[in-house]
């Protein structure tokens, strides 16, 4: 039986390739997708998100539901305009305009009734903020009950987060930092939680070699989409900056279709929900468990991707 899977996320480059990839596994049944305006604009994250399951879904029947969601810190403008540029590309436009529908309820309100609606466990992917989550549990506490596991890309236990922003310490991951109250109330329930946090994350740069690879393959529709994609970020060449770009969402959403690719362990933790660490997860005894991902065989998950790129 194939895997239930709900995805909410937030537009990035590496969000729509994962949006891309979760539609090859073939162990995966995509029931939904919820978009959020955190490290996006909302109106091309959801045209670019409706075009590629046109072009790269099989044919699936899902809907496409936007966030009304507001986070407390918002994401650089830089990095925000990312969607337009992929929602462009020509090979997205090729067949005229988007024909996957647009759900009519905010992402929110689409989560609970997806959930609601599914007899089996639904494993819930969310590679931006938890804000939709969060205000869902609060809506419809009986959700809970419909959820499989959470893998979520976000939180840090590392010294430094990838947070470079006034009044804050630097010691938070962004998608805990942008709406620090959510990753409390997620904190808060019985959710299993797969974090893939920086610890994880920090091993799959985007490098030019990686870049080679894809657009020598780039015959390929589905090799050159991740070719094209990761056309608009900047590579690791010399050393991290606040702008190197990595696979965050993608090994993420790999984590679901592949998960030896991976090693976890059980830590318990809380997340700071106010002050100049907002956003930052950290290990406390009496905190609550999660599977922190913290570390992936780098190789294996780059082929695995390129493979799954290919399925298309
Ligand atoms: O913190 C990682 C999250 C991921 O969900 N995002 C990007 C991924 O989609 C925020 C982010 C941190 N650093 C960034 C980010 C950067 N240099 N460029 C764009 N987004
Ligand atoms: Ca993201």
């Amino acid at each position: 039986m194939k895997k239930k899977v709900y995805l909410n996320h937030d537009g990035g480059v590496d969000d729509l390739v994962s949006l891309f990839l979760l539609l090859q596994m073939k162990e995966v049944e995509l029931i939904g997708v919820g978009v959020i305006p955190a490290d996006c604009y909302l109106e091309p994250a959801v045209s670019a998100s409706r075009k590629i399951i046109d072009r790269f879904g099989h044919g699936v029947a899902i809907e496409v539901a936007s966030s009304n969601s507001r986070g407390k810190n918002p994401f650089p403008k830089e990095w925000r305009m990312h969607a337009f540029t992929v929602d462009a590309l020509p090979l997205l436009n090729e067949f005229g305009p988007a024909k996957t529908k647009e759900a009519s309820l905010p992402a929110h309100e689409h989560l609970i009734e997806t959930l609601r609606s599914s007899e089996e466990l639904v494993t819930l992917v969310f590679i931006g903020p938890l804000t939709d989550l969060a205000r869902a549990l609060e809506l419809a506490p009986d959700i809970e009950g419909k959820i499989e596991k959470l893998a979520w890309m976000g939180g840090t236990f590392l010294d430094k987060g990838n947070v470079e922003e006034p009044e804050h310490d630097g010691t938070a991951e962004w998608n805990a930092f942008w709406d620090p109250e959510a990753a409390k109330t997620v904190w808060d329930s019985n959710i299993e939680i797969d974090l893939v946090a920086l610890e994880s994350t920090n091993m799959v740069p985007l490098t030019i070699d990686t870049r080679e690879t894809w657009a020598r393959q780039r015959t390929n529709i589905g090799v050159d989409f991740l070719g094209q994609s990761y056309a608009i970020v900047p590579p690791l060449v010399h050393v991290h900056t606040n702008s190197t770009y990595f696979l965050w969402d993608v090994l993420t959403t790999a984590t679901v279709g592949k998960a030896d690719l991976v090693k976890h362990k059980v830590v318990k933790s809380i997340v700071h929900s106010s002050g100049v660490s907002q956003g930052k997860t950290e290990e406390s005894e009496h905190g609550r468990p999660v599977n922190l991902v913290y570390e992936v065989d780098r190789n294996a998950f780059f082929d695995y991707i390129t493979d799954l790129a290919k399925q298309h």
